[in-house]
This record gives C-alpha cells, sequence and structure tokens, in this order.
C-alpha cells in the first residue's frame, strides 16, 4: 500500500500577509507624511518586482539581504520582497556608522547590501570586503539603483515555498560581553506572533494603524507592519515621527503604536486633548519601561489605557496586557500576562520557581521564541536552560493576578528613547582612547528618552582628559542614540572588595543630572 504525500500549506509569512489584503486591491493601503497614496496593488506589484530581482541573481538558499536605508515604503516593500523571495532579511539601523556596519556586513556575510546613495561610498568597499556580490542603493525619493533594477522585472511572483522552521530574518542585537549577537528568526516565529496579536489586540475591520517608528528593529518592522497588513488595515506612515503632526493625524486613525518617548513628546503638545483621540481604538507602548506618571497623565489627557505589552528581538512580543477588560485592567508599571501559546515564567537563583511578588530571571518558550544567534551555537546553548527556556536577562516578578512586572535588568544595558545601548560597546571605545586608564557608562533617567548614558572616565597617570572631547571621538564613530549625553573625569572609579566597579553607586550618584 502506498500513502500520498499530503502537501504541505506554504508556511511563507509574505502569503500570510498576502492573503490577508482586502479584495479590493485599488483601496489605499499606505499614505505617508508627504501626500503619497499606495494602494494594496501597489504593494503587491512592488514587491513581486523587487522579489523577481532578487530570485534572479541566482543567490544560494537562506542568502542574506542586508538593509540600511532610510524608512520609505518601499523599504517596507523590500522587506516584503525578501520574504516573498524566500531570503533572510537584515536590517540594519540608519544611525550605525562605518565600524559598526564593517561588523554586521562581515559577521552575517549577506549576498546583497542595499543602502542610501549617501553611504554608497563607503559601504561598497566593507560589503566587497565580506564578499557581497551585490550592492544596490534605495533612497527615501523613489530613487536608487534597486528600484532601477527592479523596474525591469515581472510584477507577478509566486511566494516561495518555506517551512514554518525556515529564516526569515536576522536581527543583531548588542551582548553584555563581546560583539553583537545576531537573532534568527523564522517565518513560524513570525506569523505565529503576528496572529496571536491579530486576536489578543481585537484587530478589526477599518483598524487605521498610525506607523512612526523606525522599520528596522521587532517594534516598527514585525509587531506594527504585521498587525496592520495581516488585518487588510490601512497604515498612516510617519518617515520621521513627529509628535505635532502625529496628534493632528489621531482623528484619522484607530491604533497607535509608541515607544514610552513618543507619548512623553505627544503629551507635551497643546493639541492632545479628548477629541484628538476620539476615533482610536487602542494605544500600544513598549520597548522601554513606560513611566507610571506618562501612564496616567496619558490616562487623564485623553480618557485611554495606554497597553503595555514586553518583547525583544529573540522573542518578538511574550507578555502584553489584555485588551479586552473581561481578562482584566490594563495596568501600569506591568506588562501583562503571558500571550496566548507563550510561556513566561520567573525563576530564582536556585532554579526554582519564584512565588507571587518574588523577584527572578524572566524566561520564556513559545513558538515566538528564535532559533538561535547567527553562527553562535554555544552562545545560543548558553542562553537556554535545560528545559528548553530563553533567558531573558530581564529580571521581573509576577503579581498574586498573575500580571508581570520588570524590574530590572541581569543583563548590563541602558534602554534609551527605546533603544539598547550596552555599556561594554561604549567603554571599549573609551578604553581605547589616549590618556584613558579606564570608563564606565552607567544609566541616567531623562524626562524624554527615560534613560540616557552617563560617562565616567580615569586618565592614566599623568595624563588630562578633556570629556568634551572624548564625546566628540565618540560622535565620529558610534550610531548618535550611544552616545553618552554627559561624560566626567574622575581620579579613581568605586569598587567593592573585589574589585569590581559599582556601577550602582555611580546610578545613585548620577540620577538626578537630568531629572532634579
Ligand atoms: C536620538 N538621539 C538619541 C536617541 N534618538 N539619544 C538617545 N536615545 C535615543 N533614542 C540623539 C540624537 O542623535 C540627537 O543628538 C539628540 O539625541 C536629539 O535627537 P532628537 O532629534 O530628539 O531625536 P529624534 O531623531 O527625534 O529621535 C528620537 C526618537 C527615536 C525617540 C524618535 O530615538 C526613535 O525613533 N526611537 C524608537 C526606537 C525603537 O523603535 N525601538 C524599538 C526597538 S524593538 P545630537 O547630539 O545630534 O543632538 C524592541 C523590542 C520591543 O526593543 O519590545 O519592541
Ligand atoms: P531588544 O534587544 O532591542 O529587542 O530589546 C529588548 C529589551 O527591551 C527587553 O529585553 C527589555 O529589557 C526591554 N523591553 C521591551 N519592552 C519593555 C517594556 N514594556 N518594559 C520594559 N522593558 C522593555
Amino acid at each position: 500500500m502506498t500513502t500520498r504525500s499530503k502537501k504541505q500549506p506554504n508556511a511563507n509569512l509574505f502569503a500570510a500577509l498576502r492573503a490577508a489584503f482586502p479584495a479590493d486591491l485599488d483601496c489605499v493601503a499606505v499614505e505617508t507624511d508627504n501626500d503619497l497614496f499606495y494602494s494594496w496593488r501597489d504593494l503587491d506589484r512592488g514587491s513581486a518586482m523587487i522579489a523577481n530581482l532578487l530570485q534572479g541573481l541566482g543567490l544560494k538558499p537562506g542568502a542574506r539581504i542586508a538593509v540600511q536605508v532610510e524608512k520609505s515604503v518601499e523599504a517596507m516593500m523590500l522587506y516584503l520582497a525578501t520574504l516573498r523571495a524566500g531570503f533572510v532579511f537584515l536590517p540594519l539601523n540608519t544611525a550605525y556608522q562605518s565600524a559598526e556596519i564593517e561588523y554586521f556586513i562581515g559577521n552575517a556575510e549577506p549576498a546583497v547590501v542595499v543602502c542610501s546613495s549617501r553611504n554608497e561610498g563607503w559601504v561598497r568597499p566593507i560589503a566587497s570586503a565580506a564578499g557581497t556580490q551585490h550592492v544596490y542603493t534605495l533612497d527615501d525619493d523613489r530613487t536608487g539603483t534597486l528600484l532601477e533594477a527592479a523596474a525591469r522585472c515581472s510584477d507577478k511572483q509566486q511566494a516561495a515555498a518555506k517551512k514554518a522552521d525556515d529564516l526569515a530574518a536576522i536581527l543583531y542585537t548588542s551582548g553584555t560581553t563581546g560583539r553583537s549577537k545576531g537573532a534568527m528568526l523564522t517565518h513560524g516565529n513570525l506569523l505565529s506572533n503576528a496572529q496571536v496579536l491579530k486576536s489578543y489586540w481585537g484587530w478589526r475591520k477599518g483598524d487605521v494603524l498610525i506607523h512612526a517608528l523606525p522599520i528596522f528593529h521587532v517594534h516598527g518592522l514585525f509587531v506594527a507592519i504585521h498587525g496592520a497588513l495581516l488585518n487588510g488595515s490601512k497604515m498612516i506612515w510617519f518617515a520621521k515621527f513627529d509628535p505635532k503632526r502625529t496628534v493632528a493625524r489621531l482623528p484619522d486613525a484607530t491604533v497607535f503604536m509608541g515607544v514610552p518617548t513618543l507619548y512623553v513628546r505627544m503629551l507635551a503638545e497643546p493639541s492632545l486633548d479628548k477629541k484628538a483621540v476620539r476615533n482610536m481604538r487602542l494605544f500600544i507602548s513598549g520597548s522601554a519601561p513606560l513611566l507610571i506618571e506618562t501612564f496616567n497623565e496619558w490616562k487623564a489627557r485623553t480618557g485611554h489605557t495606554i497597553l503595555e505589552r514586553y518583547g525583544m528581538s529573540e522573542t518578538i512580543m511574550l507578555t502584553s496586557n489584555p485588551y479586552d477588560a473581561k481578562q482584566g485592567e490594563r495596568r501600569g508599571s506591568t506588562v501583562g500576562f503571558a500571550l496566548p501559546g507563550v510561556q513566561v515564567r520567573v525563576q530564582g537563583q536556585d532554579g526554582a520557581p519564584c512565588g507571587a511578588g518574588e523577584i527572578g530571571d524572566i524566561q520564556v518558550k513559545g513558538p515566538n521564541v528564535f532559533a538561535g544567534y547567527w553562527r553562535m551555537p554555544e552562545k545560543t546553548r548558553e542562553e537556554f536552560t535545560a528545559d528548553g527556556f530563553f533567558k531573558t536577562g530581564d529580571v521581573g516578578q509576577v503579581d498574586a493576578r498573575g500580571y508581570i512586572s520588570i524590574v530590572g535588568r541581569s543583563k548590563d544595558l541602558i534602554i534609551s528613547g527605546g533603544y539598547n545601548v550596552y555599556p561594554a560597546e561604549i567603554e571599549g571605545y573609551i578604553n581605547e582612547m589616549a590618556g584613558v586608564a579606564e570608563s564606565a557608562l552607567v544609566g541616567a533617567p531623562h524626562p524624554d528618552f527615560g534613560e540616557v548614558g552617563v560617562a565616567v572616565v580615569t586618565p592614566k597617570a599623568g595624563a588630562r582628559l578633556d570629556p568634551e572631547k572624548i564625546v566628540a571621538e565618540l560622535k565620529a564613530r558610534l550610531a548618535n542614540f550611544k552616545i553618552p549625553k554627559r561624560c566626567f573625569v574622575l581620579d579613581e572609579l568605586p569598587r567593592n572588595t573585589m574589585g569590581k566597579v559599582q556601577k550602582a553607586l555611580l546610578r545613585e550618584q548620577y540620577k538626578g543630572l537630568f531629572t532634579s
């Protein structure tokens, strides 16, 4: 007897997103802040043409497409095209400078690099050195060699057949020690998370999303774009966040997603009132802690309770406050419950589960959890427990009602305006400077960015250090959000009896620098 093998459905994320496009492909899918209107047909055709271009290059399966371009709808189409063609998308923050890009490209060895024409002069040699065969440009005014080449390709394309555990994207996330690690996310990770959020956040017909975040990290690229596309929802698209213009568009929208800084800046707009948000259904915050003051002020001004959720590059979204009041209220200073299908636990030092209110390490298991770090099997093994939970590096607690809150981090990390800054990386650069003995970077509370870096540096014997010069040197080499907002030169760093730098003391010393 023979059995006929059942045809597996295509697990390509793009196929699921495409299936959710509305029947009328000519209605508006994206409206930009500079008055461009893209239909669903435009998204379909544009991504098909770029996918055909990529597929025509004869790349190996699993080829990486590294992209460092300004935010534009075409950049989003390039992401969709990469999924569609079955390759692996590698987004890079536009603030990264050459040393940072050199590391990512050298480590990921992408077959294709797409950069802005402004940066081509320094990106191309870096890409060539890493063996990249194809470099294209893409600018935010719909020009560049990528679109020129894609214009010659067919606008029809069948999404490449993918299995759920095939790679879809690599997101670099910095490490406390050593260099950044590439978190490998599969089609299955991304789709399962998008589907869970679609139902948990009650996405419904007629929803319109304001998209004001960058599209090179989890929040703007996955949570926001997948959310809107999987619901066939229009996006009002801001290339750069502008609080006044965003508030002005709130009456045309129903859903907004932002990092806490976006909420702080909108609250500073006198035009933000109950009338402005009359059609809004949901405000979502994440990527960094939302201060309870912001949560309360937003409620008082708009009548809306912000829904705070928690995620990371390795796990996409893992917890969320409830949308539906039947499941509970949205509680400020908490990140809610584990999402359906996701297991989240808090473990004590001894590996035993913490009781209600006890503080421990947050660990997660589920279809959302990544496939490991790119070419770092050792590191991957270290970050998982024996029973398969991923160690988030966040420290938290679960209260008696099951709400999870993040109370700290076991990883030495500063989150500034929603971007991660790893002190070890910045200290490494400072320590290499002439005359520097050692340095420490600590986070200080900041009214706009939530937290910012403050550098404390000690000189070698006989050397004189100028804090302004140190900051200027860093600016020339590192992404702008990593630059310490202040730098102090001290004779020595405080140490404990083991000789370890006491960062807690420095944090205490500088905590009022920007807020008092
Ligand atoms: C800009 N600067 C920052 C900064 N952004 N400094 C610290 N932290 C930041 N985040 C610098 C600028 O270079 C400038 O320096 C000065 O601060 C003032 O800049 P600005 O004009 O006020 O900044 P702006 O361009 O408006 O950007 C601020 C911002 C942006 C908040 C809009 O940072 C942003 O879009 N953040 C969102 C990050 C995000 O999407 N995170 C999601 C990660 S995903 P100078 O010296 O030039 O004056 C993730 C997982 C999850 O974490 O759970 O979602
Ligand atoms: P990233 O590595 O950029 O994906 O950043 C993920 C980190 O952002 C998490 O490990 C948390 O430390 C932090 N984070 C995300 N969402 C929240 C939140 N709602 N509250 C506090 N921290 C958050």
